[in-house]
């Protein structure tokens, strides 16, 4: 499994609104002979991928995928029936898929006489790369992970609105690699003027990345006439997070980095639009400088919006913390 996540991995940022699912297929000796991930929407599935490459090593062997194989004819054929077809054995899986149209595959292999694993490794896989994907398959609604760099005492600018940098260059580089990853940024009209971003993925030298996320503008102001954003976003005119996610919703967008500023951000925390919070913490005092987050909707101690840490780690001198708001 952990070579299927590796294979999800891969792939994750090409595959939207499909999962990036990974498989691995292993002979009947359980040595990998194949491995596969989701192709662009449209094109031949995680298995389908591993059991080209595997041919006839798949007979009598293994596959193993990070998601429940599918049962039906989207816009591809079903990968129950080619793994039928090809002789595999057993079937382990991570998650089960929600789609309605598409579960049910694990029950279908079941009656062809394949053995059946569910749930291996279902949480790293549910939390990491399934985690925006099966939001939006029970909700409807792209998942949002919203990122800052601030302060250890939690501001994000000086008194005199300075911020280039806070966080270190390695969290920089970091954010650069994650956005490539990743369906759509949003920013506000407010971030446009003050910051000038591009919002981009670039390389460790600056060069675009190949694949780049749709940048999104919110807000109903117009942006400056010199602003690097005003060709190249969408602007969606409204204050409302839950228009702007049914605009994306609507353009396949699964995966979301809201990037700032810190109205927008309490915007989207006051309509329980936060799926994930990415902070990354250096360790530096600003003092009088903004909060990251205004508007939040917190005015006595319990309004605290609640948050379970997932993941605490270095990112050179920085803390980078991922927490989820609790339910
Ligand atoms: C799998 N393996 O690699 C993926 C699956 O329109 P289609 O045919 O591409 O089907 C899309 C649905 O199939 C998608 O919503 C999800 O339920 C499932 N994705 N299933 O067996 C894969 N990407
Ligand atoms: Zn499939």
């Amino acid at each position: 499994m952990a070579l299927a996540i590796a294979e999800s991995e891969r792939v994750r940022g090409t595959t939207s609104p499909n999962p990036p699912v990974g498989c691995v297929v292993l002979d009947e000796h359980g040595r990998p002979v194949g491995f596969g991930g989701t192709q662009p929407p449209g094109g031949p599935h995680a298995e389908v991928m591993a059991l080209k490459e595997a041919g006839t090593r798949a007979r009598g062997g293994t596959a193993v995928v990070t998601l429940e194989p599918c049962s039906h004819f989207g816009r591809t054929p079903p990968c129950t029936e080619a793994l039928i077809e090809a002789g595999v054995k057993h079937v382990i899986h991570a998650v089960s898929d929600p789609n309605p149209d598409a579960g049910g595959g694990a029950a279908q292999l079941e009656r062809a006489g394949i053995t059946v694993t569910s749930g291996l490794l279902a949480d790293q896989v549910g939390n990491g790369p399934l985690r925006a994907w099966l939001h939006f398959a029970r909700t409807g609604r792209p998942h949002v992970t919203w990122k800052y760099a601030a302060s250890l005492d939690g501001r994000i600018a000086a008194q005199d609105g300075t911020s280039q940098w806070i966080s270190s260059e390695t969290s920089r580089k970091e954010v650069h690699a994650m956005r490539a990853k990743l369906d759509a940024i949003i920013v506000g009209t407010n971030t446009v003027k003050k910051d000038d971003p591009a919002l981009t993925a670039r390389d460790d030298d600056g060069m675009p990345l190949p694949r780049q996320p749709l940048p999104v503008v919110m807000g109903m102001s117009d942006l400056p006439d010199g602003a690097r954003l005003r060709h190249t976003a969408l602007h969606l005119r409204t204050h409302d997070p839950d228009e702007v996610l049914s605009a994306l919703a609507a353009r396949g967008v699964v995966d979301v980095l809201l990037e700032g500023g810190s109205t927008v951000a309490g915007a989207f925390l006051r309509a329980g639009r936060i799926d994930r919070v990415l902070a990354y913490i250096a360790p530096a005092i600003l003092g009088d400088g903004p909060a990251a987050i205004l508007g939040a909707g917190v005015s006595t101690i319990t309004d605290a919006v609640r948050l379970t840490v997932q993941d605490v780690t270095m990112s050179g001198p920085d803390l980078r913390i991922s927490a989820v708001p609790q339910t």
